[in-house]
């Protein structure tokens, strides 16, 4: 049923079928001893999370206007900057290290992508990986954060503004999240989050650009600020909405993740989606290792030859071929022939 968006994102398994109070699992009842019953779900809406997000998109909007009608070119700069850096916070860190432990990282490096992912404040590094591996061990199901059969607008934001799924609290209890226990790098971070991320996500981008180079307080904020966390944070989500819709399938047509070139360009690298989900242990989240649309590839690799990156983990031409071969949609040899690798 590849390709039939009717088909794919039903809602007939996510949407709320019986009218509780509340979200809460009665003593005793567990998400598997109850499912001779309609499980009991109502969306719960968080609007102090809606009000935020209206207004950060609002002030995004108006950043965008000033990037263009006022602010200095170092403003973009720097806020292009801070797009970048932040978003290697996640791709390389929080996703590709922390995640899905692609490749390990000295302790230089962790610290560095720990500041970078900070800044970007998409939740400390444990929370995003706990939702993460959630998010590929429950891919698509009621247990998956940003459950993609819940449509566009919830996999992209709708899933921040409302409670989670009580199958995310009830199957996230089986979710190993020891090794992240055990880094120090993401201990210090979670404990001193509330004080580390106001200020490397808010507060220096916005005084750099006043106190450095005479820009105003209003082109700072909106600009470097509203504008670059809003579209950085749009990017990443898009990882979630857009590349579990459309593009190719050529490693496995039976899943919705998508090869989408255009998320891959404005998320560092993560858009190749379908091979991601398909080889989730690959450092690249790609096939191809040179740098098509993935700078993240580039930055592991850059810190691979510095020595403080190591044991980067890939899979051979020849499994990727079988799995091409066994559940591919056929466009894989006509995007690139083996023979372009
Ligand atoms: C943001 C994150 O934007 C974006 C992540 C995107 C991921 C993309 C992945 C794609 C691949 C990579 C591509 C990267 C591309 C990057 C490109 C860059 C250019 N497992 O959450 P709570 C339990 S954040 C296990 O409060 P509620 C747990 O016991 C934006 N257990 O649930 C937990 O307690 P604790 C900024 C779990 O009350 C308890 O439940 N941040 C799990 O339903 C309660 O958890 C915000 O806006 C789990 N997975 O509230 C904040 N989850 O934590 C938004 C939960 O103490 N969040 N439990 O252990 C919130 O306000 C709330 O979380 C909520 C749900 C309202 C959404
Ligand atoms: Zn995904
Ligand atoms: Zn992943």
């Amino acid at each position: 049923p590849v390709g039939a968006p009717s088909v794919l994102f039903n809602e007939d398994d996510s949407e709320p079928s019986v009218v509780d109070e509340g979200n809460q699992i009665a003593e005793g009842e567990t998400v598997e001893n109850n499912k001779y019953k309609p499980y009991r779900y109502q969306r719960q809406i968080v609007w102090r999370n809606v009000a935020l997000f209206v207004y950060l998109h609002i002030a995004a909007l108006y950043g965008a206007y000033l990037m263009f009608a006022s602010a200095k070119i170092a403003t973009s700069i720097w806020a292009i900057l801070l797009y970048q850096m932040s978003g290697l916070g996640i791709t390389a860190g929080a996703h590709r290290l922390w995640a899905h432990r692609s490749y390990k990282g000295k302790l230089p490096l962790r610290i560095i992508l720990m500041i970078f992912n900070t800044i970007a404040f998409e939740n400390h590094i444990y929370e995003w990986a706990r939702d993460h591996r959630m998010h590929h061990k429950y891919s698509e199901t009621n247990a998956d954060p940003h459950n993609a059969k819940r449509g566009f607008f919830f996999s992209h934001v709708g899933w921040l503004l409302c409670r989670k799924h009580p199958e995310i609290k009830e199957k996230g209890r089986g979710i190993d999240m020891s090794d992240l226990e055990r880094d120090p790098v993401v201990v210090f971070q979670m404990t001193y989050y509330l004080l580390l991320m106001p200020v490397l996500c808010f507060l220096i981008p916005t005084c750099v650009p006043v106190f450095m180079w005479g820009e105003t307080w209003s082109n700072s904020w909106f600009v470097a600020t509203m504008f670059r966390y809003t579209f950085t944070l749009n990017m990443t989500w898009l990882v979630n909405s857009a590349a579990h819709m459309w593009g190719d399938r050529p490693y496995d047509k039976f899943i919705n993740p998508s090869e989408n070139i255009g998320v891959a360009l404005g998320a560092l690298g993560e858009g190749w989606h379908n091979y991601h989900h398909v080889f989730p242990w690959d450092y690249k989240a790609a096939e191809l290792g040179n740098y098509r649309a993935n700078l993240t590839t580039g930055f592991i690799d850059f810190f691979s030859k510095v020595g403080w990156a190591y044991d980067l983990k890939t899979v051979s031409t020849d499994m990727i071929r079988k799995r091409v071969d066994r559940t591919g949609d056929g466009t894989h040899s006509s995007i690139w022939g083996w023979e372009d690798k």
